[in-house]
């Protein structure tokens, strides 16, 4: 059964935990990195995003008065005042990103509160972008200044469809809230300029990082252009064919399998395990799923759900992370799952969620919102400080702060959140998400309202109003008044976690879903037993054998030194404990072990202590100052 999320225009999010979230996001992380995008964040790493935009809109006037303009490298990934000329690019190739997303955010963050300081701020940034644009709309800034002979020749490692995708999003949402169609003319431009560069009998490319496929399906949304449609048809169809393009454009053959860390190791349709770096895997799979939809391609969506099977039951952390190392950013086999390796990117979950609601859309069963529940409510909020003030990119289950500072494999393992990324992709991606949660929470079709996530909004559906309070992230509890138009059905995800619930009114069960008949104005409650429980994880996974985490409703929780001591691996749970909660934390019975500082002895019991545990929901960790924590504990 097909469905489709709700414009976020027709939501108007009122929850006790979401309102908080989102406008930490509109106070604090928006004009945060407004000043990041400018680069007057003290202390902050640099990032050349604004100043690349004024360079190469100075190149685009240059060229149009027929000034000679000079020619720079582009062979770099990154571009440091050390390795390039000051009036280069600097940066990362991707860098124009960074401001896409933002203005896909401050889009997204007008709808639901209108602040014309922030469209002025928005509409300024959006006037340097387009004066950025090469008359036959090209728009990367790399190019625009070193080197305008050289745009599409390396689209495996620069980022080109990339940075259009994300202009793309961000011009769809802008568009949206404001109608302000400047950057959504800017961004068809540039669609239009790839639909005529790539195809059949045209270049056979297509982008080394994934997201151009979602993006020109948005833009087709948005327009009703067929082009945009095919040209996404194309990139996915055309992806890992041989010989490879990655080969073709280097002038190399095609001699072996390849190309798995960008997913085109073999067409799409052949791939059953997801590879290769983790956020541009979803991205690809999420653009995947939407050309299934459009193009009614059933062949296209069983690879969806294969690909989704395999993240679900076989890499997936219990936090709704994935990519299990740092080498690639990538996913690695099946049931590794190392807890103090692991890279679980913000953005990867990201694009997860975004996967999630695509096949969620294409036929909607519970897991799919399940998952996105996962990733929301741990890894996608642990991305970013109470504060809203600094973030993490990398999200481990298990941190030890001298391993990250003296063991290499770990460096990526940040004990603190970081006040900004030379590479930001993590942040403006967590604004963005954050800032259109609503339109991850519910759908319809032409009978039924679904509620997939419950945060307390207001909603006009096309079915009619539905009005949703929720308490759900404290005990469970959802209260949903529905005013019709003529008679609907109403389907509540029930939570996988949840082992008892209760509904007010009658329901039949459908993959996940309870459905109610709905006929006349009505008034639904529900409620999930959000009580702590102890979660197994396959002993399959070795990192965990032995160990158990604790939840309560959709959140993990986990240990922290600062609350329990150091060492917390001689943190031992008793199994039978009783959970009492205290604030925001769960205390539990269990014992500490004594150390034993000699290395090895002859076997005897540990020495240990009867002690209380105290947890703290995993995407609060890392607040207080740097320490130990761990989500798995050892259990008796
Ligand atoms: O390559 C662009 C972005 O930078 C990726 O999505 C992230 O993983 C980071 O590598
Ligand atoms: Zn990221």
């Amino acid at each position: 059964m097909m469905s489709k999320h709700i414009a976020l225009k027709n939501i108007r999010i009122n929850d006790p935990f979401w309102n908080d979230v989102s406008e930490l996001v509109r106070q604090e992380v928006i004009p945060y990195q407004y000043e990041a995008l400018y680069d007057r964040v003290d202390g902050a790493e640099k990032s050349y995003c604004i100043e690349n935009f004024v360079k190469a809109s100075a190149v685009v006037s240059a060229l149009k008065s027929g000034e000679e303009v000079p020619v720079y490298p582009v062979d770099k990934w990154q571009y440091t005042d050390d390795n390039c000329d000051e009036n280069a690019f600097h940066g990362w190739v991707f860098q124009d990103s960074d401001a896409y997303k933002w203005l896909e955010a401050v889009g997204y963050s007008l709808s639901n509160h209108f602040d014309p300081e922030l469209k002025k701020k928005a509409d300024g940034i959006i006037d340097i972008i387009c004066s950025a644009q090469l008359d036959n709309g090209y728009l990367d800034t790399l190019y625009i200044i070193n080197d305008r002979s050289r745009v599409f020749t390396n689209l495996r490692d620069y980022h080109e469809l990339y940075c259009f995708g994300h202009l793309a999003e961000g011009a769809v949402s802008y568009f949206n809230s404001t109608g302000d169609r400047r950057l959504l003319d800017a961004a068809c431009r540039f669609a239009d300029l790839i639909c005529d560069t790539f195809g059949e009998n045209k270049k056979r490319g297509y982008g080394g990082h994934e997201i151009a496929e979602l993006a020109l399906v948005k833009l087709y949304e948005t327009t009703g252009e067929k082009k945009y449609l095919e040209t996404a048809e194309f990139f996915v169809n055309e992806r890992g064919k041989k010989p490879y393009y990655f080969d073709v454009e280097q002038g190399r053959e095609t001699t072996c399998d390849a190309y798995h860390y960008n997913q085109a190791h073999r067409p799409v349709r052949q791939q059953k395990e997801a590879v290769g770096h983790a956020v541009r895997a979803v991205y690809l799979y999420s653009g995947m799923a939407d050309v299934a939809r459009y193009c009614d391609d059933k062949e296209l969506y069983t690879s969806c759900n294969n690909l989704w099977n395999n993240i679900e039951k076989r890499k997936l952390y219990i936090t709704g992370g994935i990519g299990s190392t740092v080498d690639g950013e990538a996913f690695t086999f099946d049931y590794d799952l190392p807890n103090d390796l692991a890279y679980s990117e913000t953005c990867a979950s990201i694009g997860l969620i975004f996967f999630a609601r695509r096949m969620a859309e294409l036929e909607v069963k519970s897991n799919f919102a399940d998952v996105a529940e996962r990733a929301l409510y741990n890894t996608v909020l642990s991305g970013m400080s109470e504060d809203g003030k600094s973030f993490f990119y990398v999200n481990p289950l298990e941190v030890n702060p001298e391993a990250s500072r003296r063991d290499s494999r770990k460096f990526h393992i940040k004990p603190v959140r970081q006040k900004w990324f030379a590479c930001a992709c993590c942040p403006p991606n967590l604004a963005r998400l954050i800032s259109s949660v609503g339109e991850y929470a519910f759908g319809e079709n032409s009978d039924t309202f679904f509620v997939h996530q419950y945060i307390g909004a207001d909603v006009q559906s096309k079915l009619g109003e539905i009005k949703l309070k929720s308490s759900y992230t404290s005990d469970g509890g959802v209260k949903i008044e529905v005013k019709p138009n003529s008679k609907m059905k109403l389907a509540l995800r029930i939570p996988s976690w949840c082992s008892g619930y209760e509904l007010s009114h009658d329901y039949s069960l459908k993959d996940g879903y309870a459905y109610v008949d709905v006929d006349g104005e009505a008034v639904i409650t529900a409620r999930f037993d959000v009580k702590p429980r102890l979660v197994r994880c396959s002993n399959r996974v070795r990192a965990n054998a032995g160990k158990v985490a604790v939840m309560r409703g959709p959140f993990v929780y986990c240990a922290e030194s600062v609350d329990n001591g150091d060492n917390l691996q001689m943190l031992v749970l008793d199994k039978t404990t009783r959970f009492s909660q205290q604030g925001e934390f769960l205390i539990v019975d269990g014992w500490r072990e004594k150390p034993s500082d000699e290395l090895y002895s002859d076997f005897a019991e540990t020495e240990k202590e009867r002690c209380k545990i105290k947890l703290h929901p995993y995407y609060r960790w890392g607040n207080r100052g740097e320490n130990e924590m761990q989500i798995y504990l050892r259990y008796e």
